[in-house]
């Protein structure tokens, strides 16, 4: 049980000094919350809980108790933690054994600090402060070494410090310009690094919200227009410990399809089935490996959600079966909007059943997107949520396993881009207007698709791509980063883009390669397709009106380059998969900023053309026109260039050449590398799968898993995958390889794995759990 809080505070002179610590508050909450510790001072009544001994949540609401209603975004409840309440002079103390607060009583301040007792998130002379028109805001102090990460979908650089940001989710042509900050996704956190130790803020607030750290040079605010201040603080101190403790409050990625890993072809649009079928041959033909096509709002008859036009697409049915025959999945999109036409089915349930978003005095909101004059499903309610669910049976049963979601934010056509913001959501019971929930509502349709696509594919597991999303969005969708253009600043900011979202919890991303409007060329779209086949998501998309970009779209030298790294996208399989696996089991992202591994490493802060996949490859993609020779940052280790075998040593900055087939890789010495050969597609196994290790130096040890499993059903679950826990042990003499662990009882179509030693010194030989061969059995 708790430890007993109750404690004398002394009554002072002034209002503050009022301040009273609850063991509990009783009938403000509906559900068994742990203690929750609640003070009222001058500025409103505050509760604290610890979510965990790392995590803790501050509420703090003007008028009434606060409300601590389950969020849209934190899925778990308080566990029972061990905290220690005590009160000195002026402060009370609450202290587990990773967060120490430090509450001041007059005027009210709530420090933290972490165990070691180094400040954390600390309050101004401002704290936190309640304005007239009900925006909320709070003040922390901010160090001239401090960097900012995360903040979810933004676009500039990798460190936030000195930018200003807005949360709504917006739907913007083209909007991937350094000045335009608020972007489809909303997540409002981000990661401070401070002396190279890490912490996170999590604002849960879904109403617009600002984060300015360049205002000032003492501190930095967030804000929102409504609602209360309500955030969490989690404790670190690396800046992975930051993430599991995020994703632990919001959720990590279901483990994906490995179909949905694979490369993705889309083009807005696709416009009927001889198109698809011709674009799906061609592929087969050239031998180049892809698993999805997307169909883009043309499928549609006169873009009417679950309709398909019956000119273009007489037989989806038999389309998506031959496809798949072929190895190739179809995508369609699906967006909110369901046009306003009595005799359309779903608007006629939709009316019928009472499931549109609506105003107060109850008419119905109608606003023109696509299909014309459109209403919009109100997810905030589980009824609608389960109904729009159920209706991508019309996909399933034609074996459709994978929902791309657009037009989420919602975005509407007229001068706001979106809905009403008078809208009252039914919101579970709960009656809420859109300007409080505009920024879930994305996050709301992705869960409704998910969930129900999960309760019809039998056992597979469902792909879903969306637009937009709110913290948490994780959960059920990967994220694609909306209408870039075919210019090469879009590819070089799509690097640290992609690297903040998986710091912001959303691991499975990647922008449209080739760029989506704006006519591709030749070389930025061979450029992009070697940065895209190692993003987390790959997928080749452009606009109407613009050049086809095909990778046959602008003759065989180019064509054979594209061609190569979409296979060496299938050949890394056996390595992504791994490390989504650790994705969805820890929250880690697949692709890292260099700092995530190295944060006592300065030079990596603001490192914005090179990123990580997992923990020890380097990748220093050639980001500009014309240019072959770029400069490297190795950090700490030797490195070892994965296509000359060429080593470098670590903490140095390198001129590297890179011709257009190029891209230069590194590999960390002491460290494997699970490969695969490549195939056509997922729905091939590779029958060989190697274990490359890189040979050390003495001293160095290695710790990895290596994951597999069947890439598409739900059978992991009990018990059906294959897990190595291999460490890797380089000495003078000798590297030894160690299975460590082996669980699961998944059996692989390949029955050993094929260990590489790589670069072994002279005299070096390589052990195999203390034997000289060069398998480990994975079928006993
Ligand atoms: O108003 O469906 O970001 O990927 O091709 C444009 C057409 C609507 C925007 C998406 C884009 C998609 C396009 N959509």
């Amino acid at each position: 049980m708790l430890e007993d809080t109750s404690f004398a505070i002394h009554p002072g002179k002034d209002q503050a000094s009022k301040a009273v610590v609850y063991r509990d508050i009783g009938n403000l909450i509906a559900e068994d919350f742990s203690t929750i510790y609640k003070f009222t001072c001058e500025s409103g009544n505050v509760a604290i809980q610890f979510y965990t001994s790392s995590i803790v949540r501050i509420t703090m609401n003007p008028q009434t108790d606060p409300i601590l209603n389950q969020s849209k975004s934190v899925i778990v409840k308080p566990e029972t933690v061990k905290v220690e309440a005590s009160s000195k002079g002026e402060f009370i103390i609450l202290a587990t054994s990773q967060l120490q607060l430090k509450i001041r009583k007059a005027p009210f301040r709530v420090d933290i600090f972490d165990k070691l007792g180094k400040e954390l998130v600390s309050e101004t002379e401002r704290g936190m402060a309640y304005r007239e028109n009900g925006e909320v805001v709070a003040f922390k102090k901010m160090y001239d070494y401090d960097h900012f990460y995360g903040f979810g979908e933004k676009s500039g650089h990798l460190d936030k410090r000195d930018e200003k940001f807005e949360m709504w989710n917006s739907d913007v042509y083209a909007p991937h310009n350094p000045e335009t900050n608020a972007l489809y996704e909303s997540i409002p956190y981000f990661m401070t690094l401070r002396n190279g130790r890490a912490h996170g803020v999590f604002f849960d607030n879904t109403f617009r919200s600002k984060f300015d750290m360049a205002s000032s040079e003492e501190y930095y605010t967030f804000s929102a227009e409504g609602g209360q201040l309500d955030y969490y603080v989690m404790a670190g101190p690396e800046p992975k410990s930051v993430l599991e403790q995020y994703t632990y409050l919001t959720g990590r990625i279901p483990l994906p399809s490995k179909w949905s890993l694979g490369y993705h072809q889309s083009r807005y649009s696709y416009e009927s089935e001889t198109e698809v079928r011709e674009l799906a041959q061609y592929f087969i033909d050239k031998d180049i490996p892809v698993d999805v096509i997307h169909l883009d709002i043309h499928y549609m008859n006169g873009y009417r959600v679950f309709t398909f036009d019956k000119e273009r697409f007489p037989n989806p049915e038999k389309l998506i079966s031959d496809l798949r025959e072929m190895g190739i999945r179809v995508v369609p999109i699906v967006d909110p909007g369901v046009k306003k036409d009595a005799e359309y089915a779903i608007y006629q349930e939709g009316v019928n059943e009472d499931l549109f978003c609506k105003y107060i005095e109850g008419e119905t909101y109608f606003g023109e997107v696509w299909p014309g004059v459109s209403a919009f499903p109100d997810f905030t309610e589980e009824k609608v949520r389960n109904w729009w669910g159920e209706k991508h049976a019309f996909y399933t049963n034609i074996g459709v396993e994978g929902i791309w979601n657009d037009m989420n934010e919602p975005a509407v056509f007229n001068e706001s881009k979106t809905m009403d913001l008078e809208v009252m959501h039914r919101n579970d019971g709960k009656p809420t207007t859109h300007r409080e929930l505009h920024n879930v509502y994305g996050l709301l349709m992705g869960k409704a698709t998910y969930e129900g696509m999960k309760q019809q594919l039998d056992g597979k597991r469902p792909f879903l791509l969306t637009r937009a999303g709110y913290a948490g969005v994780q959960r059920y969708a990967s994220v694609w980063t909306g209408d870039n253009r075919s210019f090469w600043e879009h590819l070089q900011m799509s690097l640290p883009m992609v690297m903040n979202l998986g710091l912001s919890g959303v691991a499975f991303t990647g922008p449209d390669v080739g760029g989506f409007a704006h006519d591709t060329n030749a070389e930025l779209l061979t450029r992009w397709t070697q940065v895209g086949a190692f993003t987390p998501f790959f997928r080749n998309h452009s606009a109407i009106g613009f050049r086809y970009q095909e990778p046959w779209q602008f003759g065989e030298k180019y064509e054979a380059i594209m061609k190569r790294y979409i296979q060496m996208r299938y050949e890394w399989m056996p390595q992504l998969y791994s490390l989504f696996y650790e994705a969805s089991q820890k929250g880690l992202p697949v692709m890292r900023p260099l700092l995530m591994e190295y944060p006592q490493d300065e030079k990596t802060y603001n490192l914005n053309d090179q990123f990580m996949l997992g923990d020890n490859v380097i990748f220093a993609p050639i980001l500009q026109p014309a240019i072959t020779d770029r400069a490297v940052y190795l950090p700490k280790g030797n490195w070892v260039e994965f296509s000359t075998g060429e080593v470098f040593e670590g903490e140095k900055t390198y001129l590297i050449h890179a011709e257009l087939e190029d891209l230069p890789i590194f590999v960390k010495q002491g460290t494997a590398l699970m490969q695969g050969e490549w195939v056509s597609n997922t729905q091939k196994t590779p029958r060989n799968v190697n274990m490359n290790i890189y040979a050390g130096i003495a001293g160095e040890k290695y710790q990895f898993t290596y994951y597999d499993d069947d890439g598409e059903t739900f059978a992991h679950e009990e018990g059906n995958y294959l897990k190595l826990d291999i460490e890797v042990i380089s000495t003078n003499a000798k590297v030894e390889v160690n299975v460590v662990q082996k669980q699961g009882n998944f059996i692989p179509e390949y029955k050993e794995i094929t260990i590489n030693g790589i670069g072994l010194h002279d005299g070096q030989v390589l052990l195999i759990n203390g034997q000289q061969r060069n398998t480990i059995p994975v079928v006993n």
